[in-house]
């Protein structure tokens, strides 16, 4: 027998070690934020991989296995998303989807790369999270390619653009990265960032940010934070009377902030990773049980979550087609698994994918989506592009 997970157990005098078996149904874990406002984003990445576990079982699974979603919920801090992946581990998964934030995958994602287990990040999308680890990939592209489209957009709708308020929650590793592409961005296009305003993903009280942008007199505003606190940041910006563009990035891309900002999340301009319009095939059968489901088309972070498990399963079907997977070692199949991920190429929502030798994402299709308000509840994101 080769090495594998050794568990060595202790019995009074006696110790000795036990391989791990890979478990039928094949189990891969998803460890998403599914309490706290973290949870703002993580329901909808839920919701992407239950859709995607459904298909996948329903094509027959990996050549006649089926497959299992094991959850554990990271909550809002690093504990949490630890404690997530520890269990998940332990348990006996091929690979892990999550965490939901950047902040979380650099507290946890060093806990999968030592024990060598597959990590997809389904959303994370600060700089530097694929170079946390040789198992360490994603399917979110990096702020790097994502947020300017949405700067080049608000210059489109108003060509006159001059001065830009940029704020962002420095408390958050994704919000801290997603700014400087931003701020990047706003100097190449020879717009002048006359303020840079700091605040905390747990603030609710923003008069002072909001104060400084109002005074700075600005033409755009550009929000670097998460869903309840980039969307009260909106309420209190329109409330003391900012009348210009705002860009919210991806921390708001969710309308679980029509909760929290109401009418005044209209005109917010967000760029996507995802469009429900993408006309590959496996993308209109997930738009089709989607809004069978939930009465509304997709949103970004349901298509990346769904598109990491479907990496997975097209991962494991390789190599179950040259070695039946219940015939491996776990700790083996974690690190074949680790390695096909990585040489594919997969037709997902997000259109064609692979990966470079890093886990970098490749992806081609990128868009941008304003917010549309039909009354203080109800609105949705209307791709311009
Ligand atoms: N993309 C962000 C991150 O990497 C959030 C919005 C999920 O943390």
């Amino acid at each position: 027998m080769k090495r594998a997970t050794l568990l060595a157990v202790t019995l009074g005098l006696f110790s000795f070690t036990v391989a791990q078996k890979v478990a039928t149904p094949i189990e891969i874990g998803v460890a998403v934020a599914q309490t706290s406002n973290v949870a703002l984003l993580g329901q909808e990445q839920v919701i992407g991989a239950r859709l995607a576990e459904k298909f996948f079982n329903n094509q027959g699974g990996i050549n006649g296995t089926p497959i299992k979603l094991v959850f554990q919920d990271t909550g809002g801090d690093e504990a949490g998303a630890i404690n997530a992946f520890q269990n998940l581990i332990r348990d006996g998964v091929v690979g892990i989807v999550g965490p939901t934030l950047s902040q979380h995958a650099f507290a946890a994602d060093p806990i999968a790369e030592r024990a060598k287990v597959p990590v997809l990040g389904p959303s994370n999308t600060a700089k530097g999270i694929p170079q946390i680890g040789d198992f360490i990939a994603r399917v979110s592209a990096p702020v790097a390619v994502v947020a300017p489209n949405a700067v080049k957009q608000a210059l489109k709708l108003d060509p006159d653009i001059k001065r830009v308020a940029v704020l962002y929650a420095q408390n958050d590793a994704f919000s801290v990265s997603e700014t400087g592409t931003f701020q990047e961005t706003a100097k190449a296009q020879k717009l002048d960032v006359v303020t840079v305003q700091k605040f905390q993903t747990t603030d609710t009280d923003f008069t002072t940010q909001v104060t400084a942008v109002l005074g700075a007199k600005v033409d755009l505003v550009i929000i670097s934070g998460l869903a309840a606190d980039g969307g009260n940041l909106v309420k209190q910006l329109r409330q003391l009377g900012y009348k210009g563009l705002i860009i919210g990035g991806n921390g708001l891309n969710t309308s679980n902030i029509f909760s929290v900002c109401g009418r005044d999340c209209d005109g917010i301009l967000i760029a996507q990773a995802y469009s429900p319009q993408q006309s590959g095939a496996i993308n209109q059968v997930f738009v089709k049980e989607y809004r069978a489901q939930y009465k509304k088309d997709p949103p970004q972070f349901a298509a990346q979550a769904y598109t990491g498990v479907q990496v997975f399963v097209e991962a494991l079907r390789k190599i179950d087609r040259k070695k039946k997977l219940n015939t491996w070692d776990l700790d083996d199949l974690r690190a074949e698994l680790n390695k096909a991920i990585l040489v594919g190429s997969y037709r997902t929502p997000l259109g064609v994918i692979s990966f470079d030798k890093e886990g970098e994402l490749n992806q081609k299709e990128f868009y941008v989506a304003q917010i549309k308000m039909k009354d203080a509840r109800n609105g949705s994101f209307v791709f311009l592009k």
